[in-house]
């Protein structure tokens, strides 16, 4: 990777993944894009920026032609519950995004990464230790985005050898950028809430089970993927990875830990629970611990000793 291009960059996972990328690569060599010019920060000021909406194919390909892009993180999409609300803007910007950065990598003989989740898999997926390949009737417009994704990368590897690769992310935890209109929101802004007031209104029921991941080790996933060795990957698009899994009465506990007068209430959100729901509890993800290596480093301890003491910084 010399020269890389990330979409959707302003993002809960492409702010920090666009950070790292630079320390790594040079910031001179990490081009952030995204729909609309945030606020001057860290990540605008610390490489380049451009502004991109991913259906604009002929801005897209002018970027990729003019910087000489040879690898493409593409996050730019909108996440399961603000997806929900507008399922045709969510189809045009999630499937139109992507298929423009699919045709780019193929003219421009690019690498590819596609960020999928465990938002691909349905309710008639094994929930618990979810294979690697199985089923998936994914009953939200993020997770039909998610899986036709999965196919149209594994399509353009097989069809014109684009070097496409992905990961099924389960909920990410990160205490930089907060998310986006997604449902497992709550296990970043429980920690805002936890310091800043000692009780948070959770919109999800005490029990919902769901794989989660920190940040780092979802930054390290993703390098770590881009950079394996491609003979040795028999999937692509996308591995499974998870790193903890919890419901959000354990994460509440494990809080408490830290803040003992932290409370927490339940205010069932029906929308956001029921795409929880619709989703499986836990990942097997030794598919992508045989073929690449991965190992998560951040178990819910250290994740929320982590976020406790990064968001207290904040
Ligand atoms: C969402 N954070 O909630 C995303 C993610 C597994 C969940 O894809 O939509």
């Amino acid at each position: 990777m010399k020269k890389i291009l990330v979409t959707g960059a302003t993002g809960q996972l492409g702010s920090e993944l666009t950070i790292t990328l630079r320390n790594r690569y040079g910031a001179e060599n990490v081009f952030a894009a995204a729909d609309k010019k945030p606020a001057l920060n860290e990540l605008t000021q610390s490489g380049p920026y451009y502004c991109l909406d991913v259906r604009d194919m002929p801005v897209l390909n002018q970027i990729v032609e003019t910087n000489n892009i040879d690898t493409i993180f593409h996050l730019a999409a909108l996440l399961s519950a603000v997806a929900e609300q507008q399922p045709q803007q969510a189809w045009d910007v999630n499937m139109n995004g992507l298929i423009n950065v699919l045709e780019i990598s193929r003219m421009h003989q690019c690498a590819l990464f596609f960020p999928s989740s465990i938002a691909a898999f349905g309710t008639e997926t094994p929930s618990m230790d979810t294979p690697q390949d199985t089923i998936q009737r994914p009953t939200t417009i993020y997770g039909i985005t998610k899986v036709s994704g999965e196919l149209l990368c594994d399509y353009y590897h097989h069809r014109f050898d684009v070097d496409a690769r992905g990961l099924r992310y389960p909920g990410l935890i990160s205490s930089k950028t907060k998310p986006g209109g997604g449902t497992t929101d709550y296990a970043v802004d429980i920690f805002y809430a936890a310091i800043k007031s000692q009780h948070y209104e959770c919109f999800l029921r005490a029990d919902t089970q769901l794989d989660m991941m920190y940040m780092p080790d979802a930054i390290d996933a993703a390098i770590t993927l881009m950079t394996a060795d491609s003979t040795q990957l028999k999937h692509r698009n996308a591995f499974n990875v998870t790193a903890m899994n919890f419901t959000p009465q354990q994460l509440a506990a494990e809080i408490q830990k830290h803040i003992p007068e932290f409370t927490i209430a339940y205010n069932v959100d029906p929308l956001r629970q029921a795409i929880a729901d619709s989703w499986p509890r836990h990942m097997n993800d030794s598919a992508a611990k045989a073929e690449w290596d991965w190992q998560a480093q951040f178990d819910l301890q250290a994740m929320v000793k982590d976020m406790l003491e990064k968001i207290a910084l904040n």
